[in-house]
């Protein structure tokens, strides 16, 4: 479903007006609703613009329970970013359909999507059809194993440019660069601004960013919209900064 309300709609207007977004990546595995959450009341506090909820592999029936917390404590848009099918659910407002448009495994390019569409079809969830680009982040990450691609080496711009470029006029409405869950190294500022003065849709950037400069150099670089996961878990504090660096971008 896609309305003026919708969430596509929100990251479209608001890379018109050139306002940049944070996303706080929670694996729900990870996150212990047994106790009072200082990352996720510091990010509620910090207002970040969407939670992204998902991982490559969860070990726990933790999707739901932590969606229906959230949802409980504010109004932030919950975004499902699932690492499978079995990461769908109705208890978030919007899911990123992954193409995995880097690698060339079928399975990630339409498979799991079909087998995802009758249960999309029925569910009252937007659905956000994204190009996800994995680009060598310097380690071999969770993505590049489970999903047996291999990523866009890190200094070949030209191929993400024509992979973003070819995943906008297939009719993907977002993009996404990852660089990988705790990757060494995030997605260049060289490609991020490559592929975001190649397309016109939202492009959004994860994987390993640590620091409130190099979220700031991402989103000066094109980046509409930035995702933090592993360092927000180790340092919730960091959300203010992260938060700050998105306004001043
Ligand atoms: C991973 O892009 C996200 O899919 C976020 O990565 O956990 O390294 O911030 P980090």
């Amino acid at each position: 479903m896609m309305t003026d309300q919708g969430i596509y709609s929100r990251l479209g207007r608001a890379k018109q007006n050139g306002q940049k977004s944070l996303a706080m990546l929670l694996d729900p595995d990870k996150v212990d609703l047994s106790k009072s959450n200082r990352g996720l009341e510091q990010a509620i506090a910090a207002e970040v613009d969407y939670f992204f909820v998902g991982g490559s592999l969860l070990l726990h029936n933790s999707l739901d329970p932590l969606l229906e917390y959230i949802r409980s404590q504010c109004r932030i848009p919950l975004v499902l970013f699932p690492g499978n099918t079995l990461q769908l659910s109705q208890q978030a407002d919007a899911v990123l359909l992954l193409s995995l448009i880097s690698g060339r495994n079928p399975e990630l390019l339409i498979g799991q999507q079909v087998i995802a569409a009758p249960y999309l079809k029925r569910a009252a969830l937007e659905i956000i059809s994204t190009g996800y680009m994995l680009i060598d982040g310097g380690i071999r990450s969770s993505v590049q194993y489970m999903s047996n691609t291999m990523p866009i080496p890190a200094d070949k711009v030209d191929i993400a440019v024509s992979t973003a470029m070819a995943g906008e006029m297939l009719g993907l409405k977002t993009l996404y660069l990852e660089a990988g869950s705790g990757a060494k190294n995030p997605v260049s500022e060289q490609m991020i601004a490559g592929v975001s003065a190649a397309v016109s849709v939202p492009v959004m950037v994860g994987g390993g960013i640590r620091t409130p400069e190099k979220a700031a150099a991402g989103y000066r670089a094109g980046a509409d919209l930035i995702v933090v996961g592993n360092a927000l878990e180790a340092d919730p504090g960091l959300v203010r900064e992260l938060a700050a660096a998105r306004l001043s971008a």
